[in-house]
């Protein structure tokens, strides 16, 4: 559909910013904080981009006033965040670390006082190490009452101030990356796991959805999804059946159990015939298709889109790893034999990552998640990627990340217009800061951070040309693009 005017951004729209626990905070082992997987993880030889870790990154934890000032300053409605599990549980339950709490307690006061709205990621894959060691994180079920447990004491602690929960970031990338690519920590390469520990995480998120339903406190919970849309590279129906498969594995396995609480029939009969079906009982089952178990909302995270062709069984392209490196057109093609393989769109632009630059994906996955689920969409990331260089008096030119972000707000704003009910739009990111397998080279930031991989310099902060632009986006409520 194509209109003469578009529909306004509704006056309360969340603009904001997004940011997670391990990418800005630092201070690693301060305060009782204790160590989670990615601790350990990135000390792994080759994990990592030129083997940066989170052990200072942004060094946000001592900086937080000023970065919130800034916030302040570019004028955000919103600020997501994530919260560090082992920094207020240090071994993952019993014992609260009050420190870890303080911090967060700080934080959530200092938005507030600066009329930014605290958005809280409860999970942001930084799981304590020691539910790790002791029974395996997400492939046992033990941590289903573990998570649960921690969500109710941050709702206790900050439900009088937080509005907005984001129960799991991401489910579909930590547990892919974790079991099948090894990307990710614990670094599995197993199918049969991935839906295991998959089908924890599901139980997992219901159970604290439904937590949060039951004792009534204010605002809503919902997961954020990493919503690829799936087009076919042309009209050849096996290419079109190649498209509808990767959209049922590759998000419709995730969207259907958020909103309905059950898989999609393609797909268990997909795990039977390949001996992948996890561990499914008659009370996961209840727990699931619980009504209070609903997401108030469906937090999407949205880079970019997919292209596939069909893919033999035999003799056909597997999966593959992401471009860590920053060298344009070095990624493979990526693949589940049998099913799909992705390809290059002729019509997209890539980043120096090789992600696909398709705002009108954006409004796909708007459209597909309203027309499907009717949920409200909360736009908990998106972002561009990039090299940015600083230059002479502290200033940064990043005109492609303005080009970049008006085009992705402009599909929202068509969206809206096409009747998708979006309540907010979190970029990623406000400051730059640890990219978890890239370093700190991909920079996504309105604000520089003067760091690299091998020097942490003054980590001072430099508003970069897309901060003053944004300010004006959001004075405008979205009318100055
Ligand atoms: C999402 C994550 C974020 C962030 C972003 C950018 O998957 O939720 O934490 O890292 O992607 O990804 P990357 O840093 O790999 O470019």
């Amino acid at each position: 559909m194509e209109y003469q005017q578009l529909a306004p951004f509704p006056q309360d729209f969340l603009w904001g910013s997004a940011s997670a626990a391990y990418q800005i905070e630092g201070a690693y082992q301060e305060a009782g904080k204790g160590q989670s997987v990615w601790d350990q993880f990135v000390r792994i030889p080759g994990k990592t981009f030129k083997a940066t870790n989170g052990d200072v990154a942004v060094d946000h934890y001592h900086r937080y006033q000023e970065d919130v000032a800034l916030m302040a300053r570019a004028g955000l409605k919103a600020y997501r965040f994530s919260i560090s599990w082992p920094r207020v549980l240090p071994t993952g339950r019993g014992t609260v670390n009050e420190e870890g709490l303080a911090f967060y307690d700080r934080l959530i006061d200092e938005l507030i006082a600066n009329q930014i709205e605290p958005i809280v990621t409860i999970y942001h894959w930084d799981l304590p190490q020691a539910l790790q060691d002791e029974y395996g994180g997400w492939e046992s079920r033990q941590i289903i009452p573990d998570f649960t447990a921690y969500a109710a004491l941050l709702f206790e602690r900050f439900g009088d101030r937080v509005r907005h929960w984001v129960t799991l970031n991401e489910q579909n990338i930590f547990i892919t990356h974790g079991y099948l690519t090894a990307e990710h920590p614990p670094a599995v390469m197993d199918a049969k796991r991935t839906y295991q520990a998959n089908h924890m995480a599901n139980l997992a998120n219901a159970s604290v959805i439904k937590l949060f339903h039951e004792k009534g406190y204010q605002g809503g919970n919902g997961p954020s999804f990493a919503y690829s849309p799936t087009y076919a590279l042309d009209a050849d129906p096996v290419n079109q059946i190649a498209a509808d498969d990767a959209e049922q594995l590759n998000a419709n396995l995730w969207l259907d159990i958020y909103a309905w609480g059950r898989y999609p029939k393609l797909i268990l009969n997909y795990w039977a015939r390949e001996g992948l079906l996890p561990d499914i009982t008659a009370a996961d089952q209840a727990l699931l298709q619980d009504p209070l178990a609903r997401p108030d909302f469906m937090g999407l995270n949205y880079y970019q889109t997919t292209t596939v062709t069909a893919n033999p069984l035999v003799g056909g392209v597997g999966l593959t790893k992401q471009n860590t490196s920053g060298k344009k057109g070095t990624s493979q093609a990526s693949g589940v034999p049998g099913l799909f393989k992705t390809s290059d769109n002729p019509y997209m632009q890539q980043t120096d990552w090789d992600w696909n630059i398709d705002p009108e994906g954006l409004r796909m996955a708007l459209r597909r998640i309203e027309s499907r689920y009717n949920l409200p969409v909360l736009i908990t990331e998106n972002g561009l990627g990039a090299y940015d260089r600083l230059e002479g008096a502290g200033e940064v030119h990043d005109e492609y990340r303005i080009v970049f972000l008006k085009a992705h707000i402009q599909a929202i704003q068509e969206a809206i217009t096409d009747g998708v009910t979006v309540i907010g739009y979190t970029t990623w990111s406000f400051t730059d800061l640890l990219s978890w397998t890239n370093g700190y080279q991909k920079r996504y930031g309105f604000v520089y951070v003067d760091r690299d991989e091998t020097d942490e310099k003054e980590l001072n902060r430099y508003p970069k040309d897309s901060f003053y632009w944004y300010q004006r986006v959001i004075r405008s409520n979205g009318q100055q693009l």
